[in-house]
Parts: structure tokens; C-alpha cells; sequence
């Protein structure tokens, strides 16, 4: 017999949005199909939710039905995976990794973790997989971490027959974290598309390792193999890290890790921007970073279309020091966002994912044709993978800020990007950075892509800069846009809401999930 009704044990007893779910289920009943599962599920969370958490979710999901995203580092998770995150999961601590915790009670996160570390190394054909970080930001250093404790740290310790750093004096263990502190890192120049985790001099990154950056060719805008051969002779690295944010093309991994062996450095990719990619054996072979790296980090959540969170991969020789990454860097790992990983990782798995990942590029391909033939610079002139970069400050004298407003005005959602060199700095930039991910998700083909391109530059061309409060001047004397504009024609902006909603109505997000019972209540949707 129970002691107390069982609503008394949660924190939340009752359910006033309880009537959300009726509504959903008598319209499903009314409509004489099945239920749908993901639907249901949908609508029974929000009946549970507080009315100010749940209706911030339904205006999300209008908003995001109701805009074109272009953002190159989002996509829409499946709704399996979002619901494998909204449970008791995440009420558990399991530092440690799998077999091996500082908590008792930890079989089902171990099953959990263990099998989405198989799926993720199953998949990208790697040695070893750690899937606890919560993001691209902890994937990096976990990897730049375990690189200086696999490389620094062990190797003074068992020098000194040291058996661990706990068991060093304070002078020698000082003398371990100079040697720790006093590493050197070359990767990407943040402007050149490399990430701020790359040792940019705002990042932790650049606290623990000297960071040396190298840059694209001011010309071509694109990696200079020989350029960085002898920088890394120059430098002579620990780490050197390959990959990006916001670069356009394909790179060769073999030939990179070549470089790294000739200077002894330890070989890290950081694939977050593709993964996707290489999941869908669109970059393979030379291409492949899993295949050349020592270390390869990933978020989970961009074209690989999982939950938003972060996997290492590695050689085996990394196996060990990633495991213990609590302490090193993390505490407890997220075991609800690991089992989303884990749905996501099975999913990318699939025939149709990897038909996904080859439309995200043959999309962005498309996508910098249509920008180009209306006439809107692209750097290097097309792309690889699923990005695109528009310099609006060389076609249209915009800087990325007042592009990226204008845009969203009329249902286009991107995000202003810093270009090589940029004058305009990394707040109002030059450039906007395209994506196709996420719309690929939502079904869309190469036609829609080149129409995209033409409304983009409709917008761009009838919108006037208005110059910055304290102008700054580029070396050539232009003066620099900052955020305001002027529009120049209102009802071309008109026309390219009306030609984004025409886009949209064709491929429906989640179409399972009718919002239209929600007319009326607490959480009926703003337009
Ligand atoms: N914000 C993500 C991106 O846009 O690439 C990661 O920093």
C-alpha cells in the first residue's frame, strides 16, 4: 500500500495545461488516424510543463516552421532524439566513465554510454570514443588535455617514478606545470574560419598552450599547404589543429597528418562543422579526418543532426588519459544527452543519412551558384561541404550585421560571419556565413537553394548602410557599415516574405505535429 498519492512525492503536483493534451488527443481521435507516438509525446510534455517553459517551446517551433534557417552550425534534431533527453536521466551524476564511476547506482547510464560510444565509433571507424562532452567547447579540451597530459604530463612522471601528479612535491609538480603550461599550438586563424576554441586570445585555449595561427592565402581564400608546411617547421608544435567554423572547402587529412609527423606534433581535427559529412562517407578516403588524425573532436548536434553536445575520437593510444577526463576538465556527464546521442548516432548510421549528407552539399552548391548568379561575391567561389560565405561588405558595401537584420525581416535566418582579414571586426564583420543543413533536413533541393539565392539578393540590393556612429575606415579610406540601414524599396522586402513563405509551405517541420489545437488556450501561437 503507498504511503502518500504518488503526485505528493514530485515537485509538481498537478497539471494546469492538462487540458493541451485532451485538446490533442480528441482533434487525433477526431481525424481517424493513428497516434502518432512522437506527436503524443509532444503534446503530453507540454501538458506536464509550467505555462512560462511551455510556451516559449510552441512559439520556437512556429518561429522556426516560419523562417528559412541558414544557420551552418544548427539542424533539426529527429523527435526521437529530443525525447530521449526529457527524463530521469538526467537527475543522475556518473562521473568516471563506463565500469569505472565515483557513484554507486550507474548500470543504466553505463549501458547507455557504452553503447553510444560503440555507435560513434562504429560509424566513424575510430579505435576509441568518449561521448560525454556537453559541447564543441569541451570536446576541445578534453582533446587539448589529454594531448599535454599524454605527451607532457605522464612522461615527467614516470620520469621521476612518479606514479601520479598527486603524488609529486609542490616544487616538482610546479616544474611539471610550467613544462604543461609551456606547449605551443598552431591551428586556424579565427578569421580565417578557425573556431575561437582554436587558440583565439579571448579563449581559455590560448591561456594554456602559445597558440600560433595560420591563415588562408589573402588571394584565393584557401589553405596554403606550403605556407603552413614551414610554419609548422617554424613553430614546431605540440598540436596541430586542423578544421573550422566557416571554410568553404574540402581539406586533404592525409597530407595534413604528413605535415604533423614531420614536426612530431600530435595530429587533432576538429570536425564539428562536418561530422555530418563524414558520417555520410561524403568526405572519405584522403578526406576522411578519422582515418589521419591521433585526435578528432565533434559536436553532435550541427550537420550530424543530433542533440546539442560533443564527442571525442581518438587512437587508442588516447584511450586512457579521454577517460579520465573528470577530472581533468569535466564533472558529471549529461547521461539524458548521451542517450540522445546515442538515437542520433544509430540514425546516422543509415543508408538515408548518408543520401542526407550528400544532398547538404549538392544544396550548398547550389546555393553559392544562386547567390553568385544574382551577382553576390562568394569567397573561393562555391564550396565543399555545407557552408557558404558571402562577403556583403565587397558586393553590397554591408557589413554582416545589418545584412543578417535585413534578412531575418523577411523570414531569413543566418548569421553574420568575420571573413579572412576582415576590417570590420568580429561584431559587425563583412560577411555572412550560409549553412544547408538543416533546410536539406527539411526536404529541400537544389532549385529551392538557387531561389533562395535570388530573394537573398533582392533584399541585400535595396537595403542602403548607414554609416557607424564613429566611423572607422578601411586601409583603402571606405568608410565601415555598422548596424543601421535604410530600405530603399519596402515592397521588394514584401515580395521576399511573400517568396519565403511560398518556399516554406512546401516542406513542413515535424508535419505530425498540428499546433492548430492550441487556438484559443494559453499557449496559442503569436504570428
Ligand atoms: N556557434 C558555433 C558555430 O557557429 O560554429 C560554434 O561556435
Amino acid at each position: 500500500m503507498t504511503k502518500s498519492p504518488a503526485h505528493a512525492q514530485t515537485p509538481t503536483p498537478d497539471y494546469p495545461l492538462q487540458g493541451v493534451l485532451d485538446r490533442y488527443l480528441a482533434a487525433a481521435h477526431s481525424s481517424g488516424q493513428p497516434l502518432d507516438p512522437a506527436a503524443t509525446a509532444f503534446f503530453a510534455q507540454l501538458a506536464t510543463l509550467p505555462q512560462e517553459v511551455a510556451r516559449p517551446i510552441v512559439q520556437e517551433l512556429h518561429d522556426q516552421r516560419t523562417t528559412l534557417k541558414l544557420i551552418a552550425s544548427e539542424n533539426y534534431s529527429s523527435l526521437a532524439t529530443q525525447a530521449a533527453m526529457g527524463n530521469l536521466f538526467t537527475d543522475k551524476y556518473a562521473e568516471g566513465f563506463p565500469g569505472h564511476r565515483f557513484y554507486a547506482g550507474c548500470d543504466n547510464v553505463d549501458t547507455v554510454e557504452a553503447l553510444a560510444a560503440q555507435a560513434a565509433t562504429s560509424l566513424f571507424g575510430a579505435d576509441y570514443a568518449f561521448v560525454q562532452p556537453h559541447s564543441g567547447i569541451d570536446a576541445n579540451l578534453v582533446a587539448m588535455t589529454a594531448i599535454l597530459k599524454q605527451r607532457v604530463e605522464t612522461p615527467a612522471l614516470d620520469h621521476l617514478g612518479l606514479k601520479n601528479a598527486s603524488a609529486a612535491d609542490g616544487r616538482t609538480w610546479e616544474q611539471i606545470r610550467q613544462e604543461l603550461m609551456n606547449q605551443r599550438l598552431l591551428a586556424m586563424d579565427y578569421y580565417s574560419g578557425g573556431h575561437l576554441t582554436h587558440g583565439y586570445r579571448m579563449n581559455v585555449s590560448s591561456w594554456m598552450l602559445q597558440a600560433h595561427n595560420y591563415t588562408v592565402d589573402p588571394q584565393t581564400k584557401r589553405l596554403d599547404i606550403d605556407a603552413i608546411r614551414a610554419q609548422l617547421h617554424d613553430v614546431r608544435p605540440l598540436i596541430f589543429l586542423v578544421g573550422y567554423s566557416a571554410y568553404p572547402r574540402a581539406i586533404n587529412f592525409a597530407h595534413m597528418r604528413e605535415l604533423a609527423d614531420e614536426v612530431g606534433a600530435t595530429f587533432m581535427v576538429d570536425m564539428a562543422h562536418f561530422a555530418g559529412l563524414v558520417a555520410g562517407k561524403v568526405f572519405t578516403g584522403d578526406y576522411n579526418p578519422v582515418a589521419h588524425a591521433h585526435v578528432v573532436t565533434s559536436t553532435t548536434h550541427k550537420t550530424l543532426r543530433g542533440p546539442r553536445g560533443g564527442i571525442v575520437l581518438a587512437t587508442s593510444e588516447y584511450a586512457d588519459v579521454i577517460d579520465k577526463a573528470c577530472p581533468t576538465i569535466l564533472g558529471g556527464p549529461l547521461p539524458h544527452v548521451m542517450a540522445a546521442k546515442l538515437v542520433a548516432l544509430r540514425e546516422a548510421s543509415t543508408p538515408e543519412f548518408a543520401d542526407y549528407a550528400r544532398r547538404i552539399v549538392t544544396n550548398a552548391q547550389a546555393l553559392a551558384e544562386g547567390l553568385q548568379q544574382h551577382g553576390i561575391s562568394v569567397l573561393t567561389g562555391g564550396t565543399d561541404n555545407h557552408l557558404v560565405l558571402a562577403d556583403v561588405f565587397d558586393t553590397y558595401g554591408l557589413s554582416g550585421r545589418q545584412a543578417e537584420t535585413a534578412l531575418r525581416s523577411v523570414g531569413i535566418t543566418l548569421n553574420r560571419n568575420s571573413l579572412p582579414f576582415d576590417a570590420n571586426g568580429p561584431w559587425f564583420t563583412s560577411g555572412l556565413r550560409l549553412g544547408s543543413a538543416a533546410l536539406t533536413t527539411r526536404g529541400m533541393g537544389p532549385e529551392d537553394m538557387r531561389e533562395i539565392g535570388r530573394i537573398i539578393a533582392s533584399v541585400l540590393a535595396t537595403v542602403k548602410p548607414l554609416g557607424r556612429k564613429v566611423a572607422a575606415h578601411t586601409p583603402d579610406g571606405r568608410e565601415l557599415p555598422g548596424a543601421k540601414y535604410e530600405v530603399g524599396d519596402q515592397s521588394v522586402l514584401d515580395s521576399a516574405g511573400a517568396a519565403v513563405r511560398d518556399l516554406l509551405a512546401d516542406y513542413p517541420l515535424y508535419p505530425s505535429i498540428d499546433l492548430d489545437c492550441l487556438a484559443d488556450t494559453a499557449l496559442a501561437v503569436q504570428a
